[in-house]
């Protein structure tokens, strides 16, 4: 899947601003009522989540779908071509209408959905956009959720992640048009001969052909940074070697320009072509080591989230700089898209910042025993509960995730789920054919984020995982305030993890959660000294551990959650608070990643 792209030969037109924007409180039983006009005289913006931009609570908490509308008008010179819209996110399902025409559906909040217009609207005419959202989560849906039906009518959404339940079109919608003939897609993997110091690109194309126009060949051109024209090859697939490459390395992006062409067979013309930003570097796991370009690679960073004030999950261009230059003060070389998968834009800024990236899918909350053991209650098996069709669910925001992140340098690992219930009986059939899948998808190394209670002894499926990432709040969730227990708790918890199994362990998640202003002399939780203590103590542990390769805490700023008594305004484990302001702890992190260099590429 492809990025609309604009060039000679491909049109692109944002449709981003504001959309009419009506909350649908019945149900709608056929196209014509889902695209009547929006009467009320509410806009919102796109791309945001809608919850936080109005004042009142019902359309913040609303269940269920929204309606977002605009006109669209597709240029009188794109006759001839062939037009889509893209949405490049509606959280959670889409459902896109032309005029009175359903046109698309979709299921997944954090990946983006294509349709095609060329049919149903000339080109220079104008048509009604309606792409209706759900927010809905059920135990068929990914992440999954549950809907009561309160006393007085109303629905109820609960859900067992710890982010709010941000909805609407928080990400991009484009307009885009593509020749007759196009490159539908394209896979690029790169490896390097050490011996030799001979880099190469392997690609392969696929392409959507004109039944009516010639044949089509396929040709690839490779261009340094300098845009000079240093390799190219024919064909639509094979592989380009690079003599002495420009390696793509952490902190020292270097992208090749790989231009994938697609020729008319009869006069050799051009028809298409589109640009994929190429980083050479290898990865590799081998023992307890991460090797990136055959070097030992330590993580260094944070679980982050999508979340800022007003706009939710909106993506926003100015946070997403800022947090990447908050991480470079830092020293920070990685992050993880905890617990879904980002705005592409953010992956495409990391490829050219060289920031390493472990990519997630939305598969968190896949554990009923985490909010029973907090209330005192006895969960039922989670994957009783669970079924078939969010195992499908699952298993498409795999796919859908590998097939938009494939081709991005930074990302050195998938992620197919966080804190599931890895020790419940029926993890392993649960897991098993979802590891297969995504290792037939993508070579790079696979992990999921392990959760504390399934402890190296319950734990039934880290044997299939190539890295292990921990999540643990020793002195936090447990012994809360015990720094001596939680030291000795969080070594011994390790060593077990290094002599089990032998594999690379990264801490995907350690932290506290921290109120900015607040201080204490004595180091008592939530306040400022108390959560960089915490960290010291988690780091001198890490550095006793041969097989820790890596550091990420939880979580980069303070995050919006749902309202829970033990959230105020939401999770504070935040190095930065939601508005990116420096807690005390930034220093504990700044000296050990930018000073010492933990982390560096030497
Ligand atoms: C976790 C989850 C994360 C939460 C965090 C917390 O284990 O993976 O989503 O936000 O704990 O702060 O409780």
């Amino acid at each position: 899947m492809l990025k609309p792209q604009q060039n000679e030969f491909r049109e692109l037109l944002s449709l981003d601003g504001l959309w009419h924007f009506e909350v649908v409180n019945e149900t709608y039983h056929d196209d014509i009522s889902w695209t009547q006009r929006v009467s009320s005289k509410r806009q919102v913006p796109v791309p945001a989540s809608y919850n936080d931009i109005f004042l009142d609570t019902d359309t913040r908490d609303h269940v269920g779908w929204v309606k977002y509308q605009r006109r669209v008008r597709v240029p009188a010179s794109w006759a001839g071509k062939r037009y889509f819209i893209r949405c490049d996110a509606a959280t959670h399902t889409g459902r896109a209408y032309i005029n009175e025409k359903l046109v698309a559906e979709h299921e997944g909040g954090y990946t983006p959905f294509d349709f095609e217009l060329t049919e149903l609207v000339n080109a220079g005419g104008e048509s009604q956009l309606t792409v209706a959202v759900s927010n809905e989560l059920t135990f068929e849906t990914i992440p999954p959720g549950k809907i009561d039906i309160l006393e007085d009518g109303r629905k109820k959404q609960t859900y067992l992640h710890d982010f709010f339940n941000y909805s609407g079109l928080a990400r991009s919608v484009w307009l885009y048009a593509l020749p007759k003939s196009y490159i539908a897609d394209a896979t690029i993997t790169t490896a390097v001969d050490w011996n030799q110091n001979l880099g190469s690109i392997k690609y392969q194309i696929e392409t959507c052909s004109d039944p009516s126009g010639s044949g089509t060949d396929g040709r690839v051109i490779v261009k340094d940074e300098d845009g000079n024209a240093i390799a190219e090859a024919e064909g639509f697939h094979g592989s380009i070697d690079i003599p002495n490459p420009h390696l793509w390395q952490p902190g020292a992006a270097y992208l090749y320009d790989v231009v994938v062409e697609l020729r008319s067979s009869s006069d050799n013309s051009v028809i298409d072509h589109y640009h994929i930003s190429t980083g050479i570097r290898t990865i590799e796991v081998r023992g307890a080591q991460f090797l990136l370009n055959n070097r030992p690679f330590y993580f260094t960073g944070f679980g982050k989230h999508e979340d800022s004030p007003i706009r939710g999950k909106g993506h926003d261009t100015a946070y997403m700089v800022h947090d990447f230059e908050l991480m470079n003060w830092l020293g920070a070389n990685s992050f993880r898209t905890s617990h879904y998968p980002y705005a592409e834009e953010v992956l495409e800024y990391a490829d050219r910042q060289g920031i390493v990236v472990i990519d997630e899918t939305a598969a968190v909350g896949l554990n009923l025993g985490v909010t029973s053991g907090r209330f005192g209650y006895k969960a039922p098996n989670t994957w009783e509960q669970y079924n078939e069709k969010t195992r499908a669910a699952h298993e498409r925001g795999i796919r859908e995730l590998i097939a938009r992140d494939k081709n991005h340098a930074c990302v050195v690992m998938w992620s197919i789920a966080n804190e599931p219930a890895s020790h419940e009986e029926g993890a392993r059939e649960y897991f098993e054919p979802l590891v297969d899948i995504t290792r037939k998808l993508d070579p790079r190394p696979i992990c999921f984020a392990n959760i504390g209670m399934a402890t190296s002894e319950k734990d039934l499926i880290s044997d299939m995982f190539d890295v292990l990432c921990l999540n643990r709040y020793y002195g936090w969730y447990e012994n809360c305030g015990d720094m001596r227990l939680a030291e000795t708790h969080l070594q011994a918890d390790l060593m077990s993890w290094q002599k089990k199994y032998g594999k690379p362990i990264i801490m995907t998640e350690y932290g506290a959660d921290t109120i900015a202003g607040l201080h204490s002399a004595g180091v008592t939780p939530w306040s400022e000294e108390f959560q960089a203590k915490l960290l010291d103590l988690y780091h001198r542990v890490f550095d006793r551990v041969d097989a820790v390769i890596g550091e990420q805490v939880w979580n980069f700023a303070d995050f919006q959650t749902s309202l829970l008594v033990f959230r105020v305004d939401g999770n504070k484990k935040g190095i930065f608070t939601r508005d990116r302001r420096p807690k005390a702890a930034a220093q504990v992190l700044r000296q050990r990643w930018r000073v010492q260099g933990k982390g560096e590429v030497v």
